[in-house]
This record gives C-alpha cells, sequence and structure tokens, in this order.
C-alpha cells in the first residue's frame, strides 16, 4: 500500500494530491493514507503537505530499491525481480539460499549495507550502509560450467561501458577488479553452483563503492581503493548507476549467451585493460610468478611472458595480481 501511495503522488509530478483523493482511489481511510505517508517519510522521501491542497512529493530519497530502479531499466529479465534490503550479511550468500529455488533467471539482490560482504578467498568486502552499490545478479545460463567464469569478464565488461556514463575512465584488471587512476573502484565476485555437466546457477556480485569520501574507508584499504564520488568530485545517485549497470550487464550478457563467445568484445575489453603490457607478479596457488602480461584469450585467461621467455596461461578465479610497485 505504502507504493501504491507513492506511486499516486509520483504521478502528479511534484503537484499536490489531496488525501481524500488518494483515500477513495485506493479504497483506504484518510488516516491510513496519513500513516503511510509518514513512514515514507521515515524512509526518506520528502513530501510536503498543506492543509487544503494535500501532498506533494518534492524528491525521493537514494534508494535502491525495485520502486525506485525499475522504472529506470530497459532491460527484458535482468531486474525484473529486484530483492531490495536495507542490510543483509552478503547478497550473494542470499543470492546462493534462493539460487537453488525457482527463482528466475535476472533476479537481482541489492542492499544497502552488508554486515559480511565477501571478496574471492574467504576475503572481506566493505560494504557500509548508503556508500556503494552492493548487489547480486542471479543467472542460470545453459551454458558448460567450464564456460562460466567468461561471466566476471562480461560482466567487467559491461561496467566500463556503464561507467563511461558517470565519466569516469576506468579500466579492468583481471579478471575481477574495476579501477580507476591506479586504485579500486569495483570489485566482482562470481560464484557458481553446477553438476558435472550443468550450472545450476551464477551469482555475479558487484561491489561498486559510489558515495565514499576518502576518510570513509577503512585505514586497511585506504591507499588503494576509491569512490566514483572521490574520482569525480561530486555526489551520484546510485539508483541511475544501477541502472546503467544493469541495463549494459544485460546487453552483454545477451551477446555472450547468444554468440556463445566473449570474441565480440574481447578487443575492447583487451583495450581497457590495467595490466596487458604491464610487468606484473602474479600469484597463483601459492606459486609467484613474475613477467609481462600480454593477452587475454578467447577463453578469458591471461597469457603472461615469464623472465624466462616462456608462456604461460592463468586461468580466471584463483589470481591476484600486484604491479611491482604496489596496487596497479
Ligand atoms: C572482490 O574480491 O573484489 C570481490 C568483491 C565483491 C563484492 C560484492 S558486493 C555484492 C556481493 N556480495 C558480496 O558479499 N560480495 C559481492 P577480491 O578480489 O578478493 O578483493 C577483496 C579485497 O579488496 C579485500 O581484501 C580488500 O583488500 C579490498 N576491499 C575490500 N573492500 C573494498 C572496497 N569497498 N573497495 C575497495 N577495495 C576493497
Amino acid at each position: 500500500m505504502k507504493y501504491r501511495i507513492l506511486e499516486e503522488l509520483k504521478s502528479r509530478d511534484k503537484e499536490y494530491i489531496s488525501g481524500e483523493e488518494i483515500s477513495r482511489r485506493l479504497g483506504i481511510s484518510r488516516t491510513a493514507v496519513w500513516k503511510y505517508i509518514n513512514r515514507l517519510r521515515q524512509e526518506g522521501y520528502n513530501i510536503e503537505s498543506q492543509t487544503n491542497s494535500g501532498y506533494k512529493l518534492v524528491q525521493s530519497p537514494d534508494i535502491l530499491s525495485s520502486f525506485e530502479i525499475q522504472p529506470l531499466l530497459k532491460t527484458r529479465f535482468i531486474g525484473c525481480e529486484i530483492l531490495y534490503f536495507d542490510s543483509i550479511d552478503s547478497t550473494n550468500t542470499y543470492a546462493k539460499k534462493i539460487g537453488e529455488e525457482n527463482m528466475k533467471e535476472g533476479t537481482v539482490i541489492i542492499a544497502d549495507e552488508q554486515t559480511s560482504g565477501r571478496g574471492r578467498l574467504g576475503r572481506q568486502w566493505m560494504s557500509p550502509k548508503g556508500k556503494g552499490i552492493w548487489m547480486t545478479i542471479l543467472l542460470k545460463p545453459n551454458i558448460a560450467p567450464s564456460e562460466a567464469s567468461k561471466i566476471t569478464l562480461a560482466a567487467a565488461y559491461a561496467l566500463c561501458t556503464a561507467l563511461d556514463k558517470c565519466g569516469l575512465d576506468v579500466r579492468i584488471k583481471w579478471p575481477n577488479d574495476i579501477v580507476v587512476n591506479g586504485k579500486k573502484l569495483c570489485g566482482i565476485l562470481t560464484e557458481m553452483s553446477a553438476d558435472m555437466d550443468i550450472i545450476k546457477y551464477i551469482a555475479v556480485g558487484i561491489g561498486l563503492n559510489a558515495n565514499f569520501d576518502a576518510h570513509d574507508f577503512d585505514s586497511s584499504i585506504a591507499a588503494e581503493a576509491t569512490s566514483i564520488k572521490i574520482e569525480t568530485g561530486k555526489y551520484i545517485s546510485r539508483k541511475i548507476v544501477a541502472s546503467y549497470i544493469l541495463n549494459e550487464f544485460e546487453r552483454v550478457y545477451d551477446i555472450f549467451i547468444k554468440e556463445g563467445s566473449i570474441k565480440s568484445f574481447l578487443e575492447e575489453y583487451k583495450r581497457r585493460s590495467a595490466v596487458i603490457g604491464k610487468e606484473i607478479r602474479v600469484i597463483y596457488r601459492k606459486e609467484e610468478l613474475r613477467g609481462k602480461a600480454v593477452d587475454v584469450t578467447e577463453e578469458g585467461h591471461l597469457v603472461i611472458r615469464l623472465e624466462d621467455g616462456s608462456t604461460r596461461e592463468i586461468i580466471s578465479g584463483e589470481v591476484s595480481i600486484r604491479s611491482i610497485n604496489g596496487y596497479i
């Protein structure tokens, strides 16, 4: 009911609608209307009231609910179901719980805050309230499990094209980081449940730092992390950025599924790579490799030319890359 009242207010486009009209249209008492209006105010909706004119929506908060995001989507299936949480342990953990159930492909889980946000290999992901976009896209692709890591590449590429729209020049630090000016802006955590040759579901978790100020970062990551606000100097609307990401993700994912390959965006992906052409150090299954990153293959593997001149392909998912001098 709360959201039906919001719809009524939004339909007036910043003009007043009387409490009596809302109560008549929705079949509830005027006292009930008043109560719901107060709840919306508590959520951050700025609603003015005037004795003779009624209520007017002046401003909506930057909430990542389906109600706020869905009108901005141009997608067929990504985000058609959005599950929004004020606070959750981890959107990926939740996605894994519901992934086994009959959830629709493209369901998106978003939280304003994560209390146990996860990175790869049990690492922590800092996800404070209201500062970022913490979301997971649930997919059920009909592809071989061995192809799944390519979805991280597709997501990274889609994030780049989405972040272009925010005026940022971002780069991909293979396999799962998006960086800007050498600092980490966003991380991707792709998790899968599969039988031998069939995928049950894939959870693509995206953690994007939106409105952090420099002092908001924990001291352990402050030197390596950045946000859209720090880079552009402007507060951004998270719901708009979230909609860019979901729109772009569906576009790129559709290409990948239709063509069964990352070929059509691989060149552009490589152009945006933060590592190709750089001397890097790779920690791969506790072994340290040093060399030059020279390519990303159609399989999504990183090719390194080692110091002895031989080349080695590193598969996605188990690698940390640190340049010889620091984070990137
Ligand atoms: C990642 O792991 O970069 C994947 C992060 C995925 C987070 C999303 S949020 C929505 C969804 N739900 C989840 O629970 N997770 C996903 P990795 O490459 O392992 O990087 C983790 C490392 O990044 C940490 O060890 C820190 O050094 C650093 N880090 C932690 N929080 C950060 C932040 N907010 N910004 C930048 N760096 C961060």
